[in-house]
């Protein structure tokens, strides 16, 4: 390039980081390699039939509206069967508070843009959904991390940083949540510390961003209602996506936010897109009036709860002891901690030379940390893929674990 560009670009551009997760995506479409690393959906869960359906319908009744553009704040009838199914989760909502976006990835840029200033501070729990770190990150915002334990989020450590954060002048805009099936890690946030997150955000006064694409792929147990179904006084922003219960291709999600909130954010849609795939949210209309999306829900969990089932048993019958994880009562992950003594990026590579990929939980944590832990993804691949995979990490792990265990074996005994 003749231009000295560098000169030119933006500091925004400058620290703008490619996210492992999407970088991955292109690794593991190498043939023969068997990937644990994205979080895609299953595509023989995708409803082909049904949707082809739809299109048929769009283009009886409604092509024209299809191919026109739409309004900003999204498709009236599709946010009206959105308000009823939120309804339903006891989230008080009608569709006027309702925004739709462009997945739930543009839902977390569109709130980055409306409340984050270069220097600002969130807070998350982590390990965090890298999406949510990158578009905040690219918003030149400082993250505070909050470590998770089985509650989802460990509170005293909450209230603890919020103190030592006031005592240096820094208050912090939101919290960035996924309480349900969390993405990376499986594990869900309990009903009292949901409850407790609000008490919080009030005394502190920040948002509460609570992201929510997995609750609906339950396997067992009851549900918990959402953080928003808590909030009388306007300090939770939710929201959700089609990509992980219907189709991600459709490029469909939605917030529901106070109104003063929900305005801002649809001015920044509009700078940002104008307005969200029409075509694609009639068909996300017609599919939930149609009645297909509870049935859809009930099929995919029924699917990932047998993926899970099988993952969790492989990993048992062969990874080598030391090697702990998660159980998820849903959603599409487990988050592994192997022996001390193994560094997941390392390993890395050597698993790629095996043909099977993870993500490395190092990506996961913004300030670092957790450099023996991974994710691995159980909703994507074939039944015989999840054996051969696992059959393959644990060998890579065993071979991995024989010359760090020389190295350190004080670490690797202290798991
Ligand atoms: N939030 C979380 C927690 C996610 O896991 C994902 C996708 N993996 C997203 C948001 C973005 O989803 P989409 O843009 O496809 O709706
Ligand atoms: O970036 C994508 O393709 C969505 C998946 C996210 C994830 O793996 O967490």
């Amino acid at each position: 390039m003749v231009v000295n560009i560098e000169r030119l670009f933006s500091t925004r551009a400058k620290i703008l980081r490619a996210s492992e997760i999407r970088e991955l995506l292109k690794i593991t479409q190498v043939p023969g390699m068997i990937s644990f690393a994205g979080g895609l959906p299953n595509p023989d869960a995708f409803p082909v039939e049904v949707i082809h359906d739809c299109i048929e319908d769009i283009f009886k009744e409604d092509i024209k509206n299809a191919l026109q553009y739409g309004t900003t704040e999204g498709l009236t009838q599709l946010r009206g069967v959105l308000a009823e199914r939120m309804k339903k989760k006891h989230i008080n909502c009608e569709l006027h508070d309702i925004l739709i976006t462009s997945g739930a990835q543009q839902a977390l840029f569109l709130v980055g843009l409306c409340f984050l200033d270069p220097g600002d501070t969130y807070l998350t729990n982590v390990p965090a959904y890298l999406g949510a770190v990158q578009a905040f990150g690219a918003l030149e915002a400082n993250c505070e991390s909050i470590p998770m334990n089985d509650e989802g989020i460990d509170i005293d450590s909450l209230r603890r940083n919020l103190e030592r954060l006031r005592r240096t002048g820094i208050y912090p805009k939101f919290l960035y949540t996924v309480p349900t099936f969390q993405n990376p890690s499986g594990e869900t946030m309990s009903l009292s510390h949901r409850k407790e997150l609000i008490e919080i955000a009030s005394k502190y006064d920040f948002l509460i961003v609570e992201d929510d694409p997995y609750s609906d792929l339950i396997f067992e147990g009851k549900s918990l209602p959402a953080i928003k179904s808590f909030d009388t006084k306007g300090r939770v922003i939710y929201m959700s996506t089609f990509s992980k219960i219907l189709a991600p291709g459709l490029r469909l999600g939605w917030i529901i936010s106070p109104r003063e909130i929900l305005e801002k954010l649809i001015l920044a849609k509009q700078a940002t897109d104008l307005c969200t795939n029409v075509f694609s949210q009639y068909i996300a209309y017609k599919y939930v009036n149609g009645g297909y999306l509870d049935k859809q829900v009930e099929k995919i969990s029924k699917m990932y709860k047998r993926k899970r089932d099988l993952m969790l048993k492989e990993i048992k019958n062969n990874f080598p002891k030391g090697v702990k994880w998660t159980i998820p009562k849903g959603g599409m992950f487990i988050w592994i901690t192997l022996p001390q003594s193994i560094n997941t990026s390392i390993l890395f590579r050597k698993a790629l030379n095996k043909k099977v990929a993870y993500v490395v939980g190092d990506a996961f944590f913004p300030e670092g940390g957790n450099y023996n832990s991974m994710r691995l993804n159980f909703s994507y691949s074939d039944d015989e893929v999840i054996k051969e995979g696992i059959r393959r990490l644990a060998e890579v792990i065993k071979e991995e674990l024989k010359t760090t265990y020389k190295k350190e074996p004080f670490l690797a005994e202290g798991v």
